[in-house]
């Protein structure tokens, strides 16, 4: 894959259990104060973390002193989001140390893996943006690509998620408020960020005067890469606080409204936004995407003055800046105030050399996800990037869209970074998607089918006039953690089987199909299975006092909650197996667990009422004894990076259910794929490439096409006629419509059914209903013959090889950094 690989080849480890229980012992006396008898295992976790640290530190000098000694070319990662998780188990594994840790803490008379449980996640993301924005950085380590990740260390990150009543409630998740071992703050390199003001033009010179200051400190996060010695950074920004934050309003469920009004220096990295595929247009928001850029842009630019000199000549070759979907957009207006402002380009060599530093992601196409902001609050906040903004869009409207489409008005109206208000006096708006386009060298979607739909259907104009500009990068995760460190047993089987470094060649697990009809692997395989699935069953009669079978088939649907998603359709569904049951009590079926986790964004309404739902079915099921524990339905609350690495190990079906169209890849259906689950979905995302490489026969693959989805809207969706002609999908939803499951609140689940019929049902959910329990009824029937199910489930973990995250980071290397 990489043949750069051996540069950086790890040097093994110089250290024993003795050395690391010397550098615990040293970290518990000397940086917490405690005696060794003191520490339990959350104590030992931490000073187990800081001689980590150390180590990582060290590597991370020796990382930048090499690249700075060959004037590196290197890759900005500016992202909004790092979802990174537990940070020990990883990294312990990264640097080969991991036995020794497990001897030392052994010594200290603790379980390694208590110590490992006793951090914290980092929930420094929403969902599959933030988290891939983490594989990919442990995967430009472990490739040994020069790079850095910059983001926000909010002090609170994603809500943590309680379940009262069946229904969501949101706490704050002040995850670093002990101690955050792994980041390093560093003074030397703090930034001040200048927000609203207004402009001064001076001897035709623009100047940005009365500015409000804020300071930007930096926190170090060392990433350890597989395999080698290179330790990258990821840079977190954090506004200093001088005053406290309201805790008190997150009870009374106003979690974003907890905040004070004014926005103040010191609340600008609070809070991570809790919304997901939705837009909340605030004020805030748009001050926290500027603060990171702005502190990042001049951090990275005084580095390439310190390794390059004054001279811009190089800039072009030494950085690239990759913005995680539009949320650092604002990098492009501020990159070109720079070299406008301060120093001295003239606009088209400015323009120029934005355009080939910048590349721009797109992890959505849904309309409602797109960021806009009125120029009004742009100008507000940042009056000279507004003006700036509008200067490129005359540059690209007047010369670039005219001389492909000359004289033709509506072409320029249509790609304009403005949009121009629909009545006289409204508002003009920022289309940061189109700024990003505009400003960058390249565009990439996140799997094949979307990034063929940001061509065609986001940005066809855009795909006509640069026809080389928009490509695809598949989406990968880090099969260290996603296997290695999450499904030890299973890598243990791997490994007896496989000869090669399939941790760093993914591509090898290829080999293991071999083995896919063999029934004393596939017994192995089962087995291991079945262990992992007794571990989760035990974590849910902890989290939830649910009991449940781990014979039974394990069907998980693990994202984000949104209607586009389909949770609603799986509920649809379990409710009428459950009718079935009643029905016909000795019905001839495998016992089934349906697990559910997923947080909805706060102010997301009709997404709160399915997960309520969701819980108010799952009690009545869970409680009847007419069906023998035939059915069970489990809601995990809080559903984090360290719960799927309990859940995905334990999966036999994973739920893949999108409307296709909507989810740009997915990447929870390559972890589960990837330990031998079967795939339920749609030809949606980065399904359509799993369904490539396992085969048809290895995945249930149903429902409509985004070719039929678009021609079922032409022709004009009914989601009454489909109601009508289903008895059974029409029984459920008067069942859910009638309040029954609800006493308390019999209205309850009104928004479930209005937008299922009185809106229209736009993610036509009814259309695909029944093709989705006929997909069922095929995984019932695998299931009765466990030679086929094995066979399928271990082609599918051989089959992932492709789903790598290094993949993904070669990928970027060759077709978008242009990394050698
Ligand atoms: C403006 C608010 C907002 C916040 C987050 C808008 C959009 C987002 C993200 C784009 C949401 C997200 O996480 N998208 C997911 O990105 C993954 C990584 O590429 C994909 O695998 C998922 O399909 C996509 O939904």
């Amino acid at each position: 894959m990489s043949s750069k690989k051996s540069k950086t080849k790890q040097i093994k480890p110089a250290v024993s259990a003795a050395d690391i229980s010397e550098a615990v012992n040293r970290h518990l006396q000397q940086s917490l104060g405690l005696e060794r008898e003191e520490a339990g295992p959350h104590e030992l976790w931490e000073a187990l973390s800081l001689a980590v640290r150390e180590i990582g530190l060290q590597k991370i000098r020796a990382t930048r002193q090499k690249e700075s000694s060959e004037k590196a070319r290197r890759v900005y990662y500016l992202s909004l989001e790092f979802l990174v998780g537990r940070l020990l188990g990883n990294n312990l594994h990264n640097l080969g140390i991991y036995d020794q840790a497990e001897k030392a803490m052994a010594e200290h008379g603790v379980s390694l893996v208590d110590v490992l449980e006793s951090e914290s996640d980092p929930a420094l993301g929403n969902g599959g943006l933030g988290r891939l924005a983490a594989c990919f950085m442990d995967s430009l380590a472990t490739l040994d690509t020069p790079a850095m990740g910059y983001g926000i260390n909010y002090r609170f990150g994603l809500f943590k998620q309680g379940i009262a009543g069946g229904r969501q409630t949101e706490s704050p998740d002040a995850w670093r408020e002990d101690h955050f071992p792994w980041g390093k703050e560093r003074p030397k390199r703090k930034q001040t960020v200048r927000l609203y003001g207004r402009v001064v033009e001076k001897d035709g010179k623009a100047s940005w005067e009365d500015t409000k200051e804020i300071m930007g400190m930096p926190w170090d996060v060392p990433v350890t890469g597989y395999n080698t010695d290179t330790v990258n950074t990821l840079r977190l920004w954090e506004s200093r606080a001088a005053e406290g934050f309201d805790l008190t309003s997150f009870d009374r469920g106003h979690y974003m409204d907890s905040r004070s009004k004014e926005i103040n220096a010191e609340n600008i990295s609070q809070v991570l936004y809790p919304n997901d595929n939705h837009d909340a247009g605030k004020e805030l928001r748009l001050i926290q995407q500027y603060f990171f850029v702005a502190c990042s842009m001049a951090d990275l630019i005084a580095r390439y003055k310190r390794e390059n000199g004054d001279s811009w000549a190089d800039f072009g070759k030494k950085v690239i800046m990759q913005l995680n979907d539009t949320h650092p957009a604002i990098a492009v207006a501020e990159f070109m105030r720079v070299l406008l402002d301060e120093e001295g380009f003239e606009f088209d060599e400015a323009l120029k050399l934005c355009r080939q530093v910048f590349a721009y992601t797109n992890h959505t196409l849904l309309p409602e996800a797109l960021e806009k902001w009125p120029a009004q609050l742009i100008g507000k906040v940042l009056p000279r990037h507004m003006q700036i903004i509008y200067r490129i869009n005359y540059f690209f409207l007047h010369t670039e869209v005219e001389a492909q489409w000359p004289g033709d008005d509506s072409m320029k109206r249509r790609l304009s970074i403005i949009e121009e208000p629909e009545q006289p006096g409204g508002d003009q708006i920022v289309r940061m998607a189109y700024l990003s386009v505009v400003g960058s060298n390249k565009v990439n979607g996140v799997a094949a089918i979307h990034s063929k739909l940001v061509q065609d259907m986001l940005f066809p104009e855009f795909h006509k006039m640069w026809p080389e500009k928009i490509v695809n990068v598949t989406n990968g995760v880090t099969p260290r953690r996603w296997l290695d460190h999450c499904n030890p047993e299973l890598a243990k089987l791997i490994d007896s089987k496989i000869k090669g470094d399939w941790r760093g060649k993914l591509d090898l697990l290829d080999k293991a199909n071999a083995y896919a009809d063999d029934p004393a692997f596939q017994k192995k395989f089962a087995e291991i299975k079945l262990d992992n699935k007794r571990k989760l069953a035990a974590v849910i009669k902890q989290e939830c006092g649910i009991e449940v079978n781990p014979e039974a088939i394990f069907d998980v649907q693990i994202k984000r909650l949104h209607e586009y998603k389909r949770q609603q359709l799986s509920l649809l569904h379990i409710m009428a197996l459950y009718r079935r049951l009643l029905e016909n009590p000795e019905l001839d079926v495998p016992p089934r667990v349906f697990i559910f986790g997923a947080k909805a964004a706060p102010g997301y309404k009709v997404a709160k009422t399915i997960i309520h739902a969701i819980n108010r079915v799952a009690d009545r099921i869970n409680n009847d004894r007419r069906i023998k524990d035939k059915l069970k339905v489990v809601f995990i609350p809080n559903y984090r990076v360290s719960l799927a690495e309990k859940i995905i190990p334990a999966a036999d079906v994973s739920e893949q259910i999108s409307t296709a169209g909507f989810e740009a890849s997915g990447t929870g259906n390559m972890k589960m794929a990837l330990n031998g689950a079967l795939t339920v979905g749609t030809m949606d995302g980065a399904n359509v490439e799993i369904a490539e490489e396992v085969g048809d026969d290895n995945i249930f693959i149903f429902g409509l096409t985004v070719d039929q989805v678009s021609e079922l809207r032409d022709r004009g969706y009914s989601s009454w006629d489909i109601y009508n002609s289903n008895e059974e999908l029409k029984a459920v939803i008067d069942w859910l419509a009638s309040g029954e499951l609800c006493p308390d609140e019999p209205e309850a689940f009104r928004p479930i059914v209005e937008s299922l019929l009185d809106r229209g049902d736009y993610f036509l959910t009814l259309a695909d209903y029944q093709a989705y329990s006929d997909a069922h009824d095929r995984i019932v029937d695998t299931w009765k013959t466990p030679a086929i199910w094995w066979k399928k489930a271990i082609i599918n973990s051989a089959s992932m090889g492709k789903f790598s995250s290094d993949r993904s980071i070669a990928d970027y290397n060759r077709t978008i950094w242009m990394m050698d």
